[in-house]
């Protein structure tokens, strides 16, 4: 495999190069021995649902059922719901345990306390709880009851959604009759409608995708961010660097990878508080860098460095300069212990469901968060006496990059050129059309692009025509690294109507330079905010979400929370771009209501397009349309 078809970053072709010289396999060699994939898995007409199975449908003839009679289009939508409600499940479950650790937090069991007393406000206010006489724990905890209450049957809806969502998403929702109960019952529902003899019609479980894809949202991704907020404190733009430069040779590093911010909050606080024994194992300090969502959990609150996106994983090891790599859930390639096990990199598993053979596994509890942090922070700096210099080879390559751009910190800088009214300058400039849209890039690299090379493209061309990108999960990283995402960023790649608007609300926040054209709102759990800002548009405007001139894309979309994220975006109304087809094509059914007709129902559908240039035309061409259908 050509290193043009592995990756586009130079950092990484590097550290591919350097895998091969240290005889490390790597995801692009397993890849390479995956090849030919098997057509009816990526067809989505294969069922091993019952143990008839497995069955499979010949596309072209027979078999055209599988031995119960299932047909492709029933095949097909059960798969594909098994994966978004798998999707959803990640982030409920992750919701779900902050849900548990902000309980905790209120009534001061475990070491963390209630940073972001705004942000609790904010989201009594929403859920109808008097805040008067109540101090922040007390708050907190009734916050934390009344979101245990949307894990309980008795409502018509959650109250994280129907509380949170525009009159008129939720007029659609109820009407298409995929308004969720409570997350775990309709989790516990697709398991049930998707086995063997229960739903075979597939326009029936598209039904049950779409209300997926709110459990998604609302029982995961919303409840999730805004519950970290609390805790944590929400985002404010912060300065800090990307790509595997960021390593350092001197210091030992240590490097955060999974999703969930209550362990890696923790190892960032231990390893300032530790940097006297870093120091006096020899090392200059601590380096902390972070990798796929949680890395972007503290790059947002902390201006942790990047070192990289889901394909980068492996890379970082490489180096031979990574000392500790501490990980919890998701996105986490079993072939981290192998690779690691190839240097003197310590891999430690943290999370019970998250076991790796070969790392070692220290058990993180809310209870012992600072013990068990602090344990893991010292295992690196005992790793770092044992590292190999002959092995260490870091890559230059590094960028300067921005976080830190929550929907309280958009307002927050453009409340400095309108104080009473802060989306006032941003649609006037949307209807002026110097700034012609916006488009949310999200979602993961997959080893069927080379790394980034639909990602930084798309994102290119759309900054270049005056769209404003907001970006989240393993796209920031990305386009971090390319420097999209600083104030230089913006000189050398926007268009001339939005870099005078970037300039603008730079100079009125004494920034000394443009607002980055590429804004950073976090992991993949942060898509709320993007959620909460065309909410907040489409109100300003007083008009439906669909009509605003707004849509989401996935270049490189590889993780089912992909699909399920996607699937809630569609929910929303939006043109939602995919990269590639998400096993579907083998139902003539599900490819036609995904990409057509779903339209006539919430707004939105998804457009698969592999080619950035060609994918880009298309968005901007829809962003034309929604902004004649506004008059503007
Ligand atoms: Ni999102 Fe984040 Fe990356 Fe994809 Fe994985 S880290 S939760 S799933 S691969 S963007
Ligand atoms: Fe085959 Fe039907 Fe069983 Fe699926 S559910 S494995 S199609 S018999």
């Amino acid at each position: 495999m050509e290193m043009s078809k592995k990756t586009i970053d130079e950092a990484s072709k590097k550290m591919i190069e350097k895998a091969c010289r240290d005889c490390v396999e790597t995801v692009w060699d397993r890849y390479e021995k995956q090849q030919p994939q098997c057509g009816f898995g990526e067809l989505g007409v294969c069922c091993r649902i019952c143990l008839s199975g497995p069955c499979r449908i010949n596309p072209f003839g027979e078999p055209s059922k599988g031995i119960c009679g299932a047909t492709a289009d029933t095949i097909v939508a059960r798969n594909l719901l098994r994966s978004v409600a798998c999707g959803a499940a990640t982030h409920v479950d992750h919701a779900f345990e902050a849900v548990e650790m902000l309980d905790m937090a209120a009534d001061k069991k475990i070491p963390y306390d209630i940073k972001d007393e705004a942000k609790l406000h904010a989201v009594a206010d929403k859920l109808g709880i008097a805040k008067e006489g109540k101090d922040k724990y007390e708050l907190s905890k009734e916050v934390a009851r009344a979101m245990f209450a949307d894990f309980a049957p008795g409502k018509e809806t959650m109250d994280y959604l129907s509380k949170m969502v525009p009159q008129e998403r939720l007029e659609v929702w109820r009407k298409l009759g995929i308004l969720p109960r409570d997350p775990d019952l309709e989790i516990r529902r697709v398991m049930h409608q998707t086995t063997m003899g229960v739903d075979a019609d597939p326009v029936n479980l598209l039904l049950a995708t779409a209300k997926m894809g709110l459990v998604d949202c609302y029982s995961g991704l919303k409840l999730g961010t805004d519950v970290q907020d609390i805790v944590f404190g929400t985002p404010t733009p912060v300065k800090t660097e990307a790509n595997l430069g960021v390593l350092k040779k001197d210091k030992v590093n240590i490097v955060v990878h999974g999703h969930v911010p209550f362990l890696s909050e923790k190892i960032v606080e231990w390893a300032r508080k530790l940097e006297s024994e870093a120091i006096a194992a020899g090392a200059t300090g601590v380096q902390l860098s972070g990798l796929c969502c949680t890395g972007n959990e503290v790059l947002m609150r902390q201006g942790v460095a990047s070192a990289g996106n889901y394909l980068s994983q492996e890379l970082a090891i490489i180096t031979g300069a990574v000392d500790l790599m501490v990980v919890d859930v998701q996105c986490i390639m079993p072939s981290l212990a192998q690779v690691a096990a190839c240097y003197h990199t310590k891999l430690v598993t943290t999370h019970e469901i998250g076991k790796i053979p070969g790392a070692e596994h220290v058990d993180f509890r809310a209870e012992s968060a600072d013990e068990d942090a602090a344990k893991i922070v010292r295992m690196g700096i005992e790793a770092y006496k044992q590292r190999q210099a002959a092995k260490v080879e870091i890559p230059s390559d590094k960028a300067e990059m921005w976080g830190g751009f929550s929907v309280e910190a958009i307002v927050g800088a453009l409340s400095k050129l309108d104080a009473d009214n802060p989306l006032k300058p941003l649609v006037d400039n949307i209807v002026a059309g110097n700034v012609y849209g916006a488009v949310g890039i999200v979602g993961c690299n997959n080893p069927r692009f080379p790394q980034d090379s639909v990602i930084v493209p798309l994102a290119m061309e759309l900054v270049k025509n005056n769209v404003l990108v907001v970006v989240t999960g393993c796209v920031a990283h990305a386009l971090g690294k390319v420097g999209l995402m600083s104030p230089e960023g913006a000189e050398k790649y926007a268009g001339p109507g939005l870099l005078a608007v970037l300039r603008a609300v730079g100079e009125a926040n004494g920034l000394g330079g443009p607002l980055p054209p590429v804004l950073h709102m976090g992991s993949c759990v942060d898509n709320a905010r993007i959620g909460d800002l065309i909410s907040a548009l489409a109100a300003y405007l007083n008009v439906p979400v669909p009509a605003l001139p707004v849509a989401a894309s996935a270049p490189e979309l590889n993780h089912e929370k992909a699909l399920s994220i996607g699937t809630w975006a569609v929910d929303m109304g939006l043109l939602t771009h995919i990269g590639m087809p998400p096993n579907i094509l083998g139902s003539p059914v599900c490819a036609k209501v995904l990409t057509e007709d779903i339209e006539g129902l919430t707004g939105g559908k998804f457009y698969v397009e592999p080619d950035p240039q060609i994918a880009a035309e298309k968005i901007l061409e829809h962003i034309k349309a929604k902004r004649e259908g506004l008059g503007i």
